[in-house]
């Protein structure tokens, strides 16, 4: 078998690994040259061929695989030249996937998917059910399809999130059990359309059979559009008791078959915001459809943790609770943040630019967040559209100041994520929560979400 790997990143080196285990003859390619690319180039060892600042595409023609890092766009000179030569390419899951030896669950949806992913993993472990999870997941959290894939251990099952890079790349993928947790706008800087978008997602569905399971969110229009006319069995999680999972007077049920089971309070879920607990309901259902039992479920859900940078609480000062939620790099996740929190809210608004409305965060933030600070590349732009869309059907006795639909003070913060922290500081009052979810990526000022999340951490926690 020969292989070329295009990209160097996390999902390179995995494919790379993989491949050489599997005796194939393998090329990676990376058109960075800098010391951490070529650190990770030297440790895969002697074997694999790498070539740092440039791709070869004459060396990628006769490869029986073409394995693609999500991150390279499909307008990349790489892709394209590839594209004009007829060589097709595949994601690193996809790959992997051909080498997996166990039942397959794939999570995927704009928002919630490493949550749900990690949490139906962590519900196989606690009913004794052996599995493994990663994929997108990212953040050092759980590792690459193909990392899974080279496990001496085989698991029952292997838990993957697949971001829509990923899943644009699939052929064969067919997981025995599909979950979508919602679909919404992202990725408009990669994507010429949401359709664009879409489109990818629902190749979740591409080698769909009878034999197939499916998890949806049950009011999701998108998903039920996309899903139409897919072979399997279908299951929902969320609103209403004809779903198999649902909320029903603070209590999380489970209704399998016709079995109605109980499975937690809503206040004994360790994780905050109503998206949590749609996440529980989605990962509790796919957990029990993988052989999980009910006790395992509700002692797993007990245990559940925040994981970093998505809602997470870094620090409680002078009745001052800060939020890192740096994983909301797009509106939708925010405008969950904020609906999630019955506190008064100054929330960190900016970062990259993704041609996002802002706008249709104006809602959300009446009567629940009392400052906004726009920051960052896309600060300016944020701002003037909230300070347009809140002005735009504004009623004036609502909102008057801590009425119901009070509209926020809009102020921007030029400078660092640290301006932007002393001045939130400096405005907050007790019972205030100070949330960063940005609604935008980070890469005008850090390398990553992670790294902005750990920042605001450090920031929030310094003494001032
Ligand atoms: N590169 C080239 N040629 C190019 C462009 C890039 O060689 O034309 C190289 C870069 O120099 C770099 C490498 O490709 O060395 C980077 O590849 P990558 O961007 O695909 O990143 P990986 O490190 O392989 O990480 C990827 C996912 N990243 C993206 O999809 C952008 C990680 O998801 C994932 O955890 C990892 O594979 C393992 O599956 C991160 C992410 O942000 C967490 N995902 C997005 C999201 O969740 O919203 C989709």
């Amino acid at each position: 078998m020969s292989v070329a790997v295009i990209g160097l990143g996390v999902s390179g080196v995995a494919a790379a690994r993989l491949a050489a285990e599997k005796g194939g003859e393998v090329y990676v390619s990376d058109s960075r040259t800098e010391d951490a690319v070529a650190t990770r180039g030297a440790d895969l060892g002697d074997g694999i061929e790498v070539d740092l600042g440039r791709h070869d595409i004459e060396r990628m023609v006769d490869a029986d695989f073409v394995v693609a890092s999500p991150g390279i766009l499909p307008s990349s000179p790489v892709l394209q030249g590839l594209k004009r030569r007829g060589v097709k390419w595949i994601s690193e899951p996809e790959f992997a996937s051909r080498f997996l030896d166990a039942s397959l669950i794939g999570i995927t949806g704009t928002n919630g998917k490493t949550t749900t992913t990690l949490l139906v993993n962590h519900l196989l472990h606690a009913s004794g059910v052996t599995s493994a999870a990663g994929g997108n997941v990212g953040g050092g959290l759980a590792p690459a399809a193909s990392d899974l894939a080279r496990l001496k251990e085989r698991p029952e099952w292997v838990v993957l999130e697949m971001s829509s890079f990923q899943l644009s790349g699939v052929e064969t993928f067919h997981p025995d059990i599909g979950v979508i947790t919602n679909l919404s706008a992202d990725h408009l800087d990669r994507y010429r359309s949401i359709d664009e978008y879409y489109s990818d997602k629902s190749k979740l569905f591409e080698n769909a059979t009878e034999q197939s399971v499916w998890v949806f969110p049950a009011d999701d229009d998108e998903v039920r559009r996309l899903s139409d006319g897919v072979p399997g069995r279908r299951y929902t999680f969320g609103c209403g008791t004809d779903s198999s999972a649902f909320l029903s007077e603070g209590q999380l049920i489970l209704n399998l078959e016709g079995d109605i089971e109980p499975v937690l309070q809503r206040d004994e879920l360790p994780l905050i915001g109503a998206h949590n607990v749609t996440n529980a309901l989605a990962a509790a259902l796919t957990a029990r459809l993988a052989g999980a039992g009910s006790g395992g479920v509700m002692a797993g859900l007990g245990s559940a943790r925040a994981l970093p940078h998505r809602l997470e609480p870094v620090a409680d000062r002078a009745g001052v609770l800060w939020i890192n939620d740096s994983k909301a790099t797009n509106v939708a996740a925010t405008r969950s943040a904020l609906s999630s929190l019955d506190r008064s809210v100054i929330l960190l608004l900016g970062g990259k630019d993704k041609g996002e409305d802002f706008a249709q965060l104006a809602e959300a933030m009446r009567g629940r967040a009392r400052i906004v600070v726009g920051y960052g590349a896309a600060g300016s732009r944020a701002i003037n559209e909230l300070s347009e869309a809140l002005r735009v059907g504004s009623n004036e006795e609502e909102e008057s100041i801590g009425g119901p639909r009070a509209s926020p003070s809009l102020r921007l913060v030029e400078g660092s994520l640290e301006d932007v922290v002393v001045s939130a500081r400096n405005w907050a009052e007790s019972g205030d929560v100070v949330l960063l979810s940005p609604a935008c990526s980070s890469f005008d000022m850090y390398e990553n979400y992670e790294h902005r999340g750990q920042h605001f951490t450090l920031l929030a926690r310094a003494e001032v």
